[in-house]
This record gives C-alpha cells, structure tokens and sequence, in this order.
C-alpha cells in the first residue's frame, strides 16, 4: 500500500508531493476519495443570501464591500429579507447560507430578527450563517463573548457556521491581505468554541494570490490540528481567489493549481470526511475534473452568488438541481441530493 494511506502525511511529505507529477497526486487523491464516498457525489439545494455589503473591514482580495456612502451600497431590512426568502419559498430549499460585511449600523438584534424570521418561513431549512468574523465583529460591538453571540445567534436559529473569513493564517500575509480582518488565530478559536457549544463549522483557504505552498500546508496543518480536538469540522473548501475589481492584483489559481489544492486538501485533511469544489468560484468543467482529485461536494444551486461574481467569477449566478445532477452525472458520479450535514435526503 502507498505510504501516504498508511500514515498521516507530514508537512515535509505534503510539500514534496505537490512537487510532484499531477497525475501522481491526483491518483492518491482518487483512491482516497474512492474509499470514502465512493462514487457518489453530494449537493445541496441551498439559498445563498448577502445581507449587506457595507463592511468596515475592506480586505484587498474583496470586490464585495462598499462604503455606506457608495450608491452602489446596500442593506436588507427584515421586509426585504422576507422577500427573499418568499421568492424561492415553493421549492425545496434545505439549507440558507447567509454572510455578509461588517455594517457597524447592525445590532445584534438585526441578526436575531433576521434568523428567526426566516426560521418562521422555513422552519425545514437548515440555516448555515455568519463567519467567524461576523460573530468577532458583533461580540466586540456589544461587549459580549463570543461564546455568548453564538448562543444567541443558536437560539434564534443558526445551526451552523460557513468557513469564510479563514483566507489564509500566516500573519505576515493577513497584514497584507486583509489587515483589519480578525487573526487567523482567533478564527480557529471562535470555530473552537462554536464547535464546544454544537455548532458544526465549515472551513476554507483562499488560495492562489500571494501565499506558497508552505503558507498553505501550514493552513491544512492548524485545521487539522483543530479537528483532531474537536471534529466539529464538516468539510474544507479551498476557495479559488478571483482577481478582478480588487486591490490584490494577483493572477488567481490556475487550472493544474486548483486540482493539486483540491488534491492535497483530500490527501492532508484525513479527519476532514468532505473536500467541496466551490463551482462558483472553481468553474463548474474544472469542478467536475476536482471530483476525480479528491472531491466528494459539489456545492449546491446558490441563486444567487455574489462575492466571486463581484471580483468577476464567471459562472452562472446558481443552477437548478436537474442542472447540478448532470454536471455530476456527465462527469460519471452519482448524484446525491443531502442536507446540511451531509445525510443523504430524498427530494
Ligand atoms: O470569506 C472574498 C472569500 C469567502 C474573494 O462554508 C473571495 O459552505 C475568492 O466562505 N476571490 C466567502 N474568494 C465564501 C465562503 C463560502 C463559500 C461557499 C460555501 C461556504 C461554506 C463558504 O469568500 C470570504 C472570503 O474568504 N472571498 N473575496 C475573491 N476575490
Ligand atoms: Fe468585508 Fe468579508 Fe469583504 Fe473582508 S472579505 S471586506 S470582511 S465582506
């Protein structure tokens, strides 16, 4: 048997393998993936929904934020949250996915509100809200600790936390990136804690602008690390940083770099059950490629997608299911239909 199934891969090893040949890399992520979900494939049906765009933070990758004074700013109120959710509200949505930036105009009530009325419309939906900045950014605000943010938040209806806001934790780099955005350290400590309290989390990377090959396995390794304490962790998403509209001015992951990611993600994080190919960001050919490197989740229909879109992702803004099953099925997977934490759910 291949070492790297054996035995956990070290830091050195991982490093050593991204050296190598795709094909290499790509074939023990297969086989691994193979023999965790075989040939299946998961989706979601899902709602994405950005509750503002004004954000105090401004990271340098981000196309998104706006100055409240910018025409182009925006705000929901509860009226036109509830207009959102009653758009989709015949079809068979399982999870609503809310993230938004950081409006110091927003008490923690607005949040509170904002959950439990869409718990009142959808109360079959699963809610997966608000990241570990988010819940920094109001636990500061109120005085409160973010243990205390979260029980509310939990109350009220949130039942799990995205991975955004991770980007990438060495410090020399978020000084870079996104200088006024909580540590990478804090980050692993506010998904601790929500992991403490029973609140599953999700985590990222976002890769391909200025960080290395060692940033990134140093990522996986802290990620790792937390998982082995806690496994609240459901899945890793490598986020592919998309360059238009921002200050970064970097190039952005190219197709060989995003299979290796999502390679090495599946070959590294071997207490992390589900590696997802993020199509909006990904393109949805490269993800149907990722499902052969070690993918299993493909994500879901979104509708509608505005962070990549506004650093100039050009994927369609959501899918419909029959669309997302034969993207998966033409790529030679099975398709199947899950909820939030990753059980398998008829339509
Ligand atoms: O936190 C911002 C990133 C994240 C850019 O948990 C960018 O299931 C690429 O976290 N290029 C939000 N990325 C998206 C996210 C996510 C998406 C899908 C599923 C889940 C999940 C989480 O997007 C932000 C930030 O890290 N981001 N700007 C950009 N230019
Ligand atoms: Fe704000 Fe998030 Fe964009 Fe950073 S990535 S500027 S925290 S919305």
């Amino acid at each position: 048997m291949n070492k790297e199934f054996s035995q956990r891969l070290s830091s050195t090893e991982a490093l050593e393998l991204v050296q190598k040949d795709i094909h290499y890399l790509g074939q023990l992520a297969y086989a691994k993936r193979k023999a965790l979900h075989q040939n299946r494939a998961y989706y979601i049906y899902n709602q994405h929904l950005n509750y503002t765009n004004i954000c105090k933070n401004k990271c340098k990758f981000c196309a998104y934020y706006k100055d409240k004074t910018d025409k182009n700013s925006y705000t929901f109120s509860l009226e036109d949250i509830k207009k959102e959710i009653n758009k989709r509200i015949r079809e068979p949505i399982r999870e609503i996915h809310i993230v938004g930036g950081l409006n110091p105009d927003l008490p923690l009530s607005y949040y509170e509100e904002m959950l439990s009325t869409i718990k009142a419309l959808r109360p079959e939906a699963v809610i997966k809200a608000f990241t570990a900045v988010e819940i920094h950014f109001l636990a500061e605000k109120h005085q409160l600790s973010e243990e205390e943010v979260l029980l509310r938040l939990k109350k009220a209806g949130l039942s799990i936390l995205p991975g955004g806001g991770a980007e990438v934790f060495a410090e020399k780099l978020r000084k870079k990136l996104c200088p006024e955005k909580i540590s990478g350290q804090k980050w692993l400590e506010i998904h601790a804690k929500a992991h403490k309290l029973g609140i599953y989390t999700n985590c990222t990377l976002l890769f391909g602008h200025i960080e290395s090959w060692e940033d990134r396995i140093k990522h996986l390794e802290a990620l790792r690390d937390l998982q082995d304490q806690t496994r609240g962790f459901l899945c890793f998403i490598p986020l592919a940083y998309q360059p238009a509209h921002n200050e970064l001015k970097a190039p952005g992951p190219d197709g060989i770099d995003f299979l290796k990611m999502i390679a090495l993600s599946r070959l590294f994080l071997d207490n992390i059950p589900h590696i997802k190919t993020y199509w909006a960001f990904a393109g949805l050919k490269l993800s149907q490629v990722a499902l052969y490197f070690g993918a299993d989740d493909f994500d879901g229909t979104i509708v509608e997608e505005k962070i990549g879109h506004a650093a100039g992702a050009d994927t369609p803004k959501g899918l419909t299911v029959e669309e997302l099953k034969t993207y998966i099925r033409q790529a030679g997977f099975e398709p199947v239909n899950r909820n939030s934490f990753f059980e398998e759910v008829k339509n």
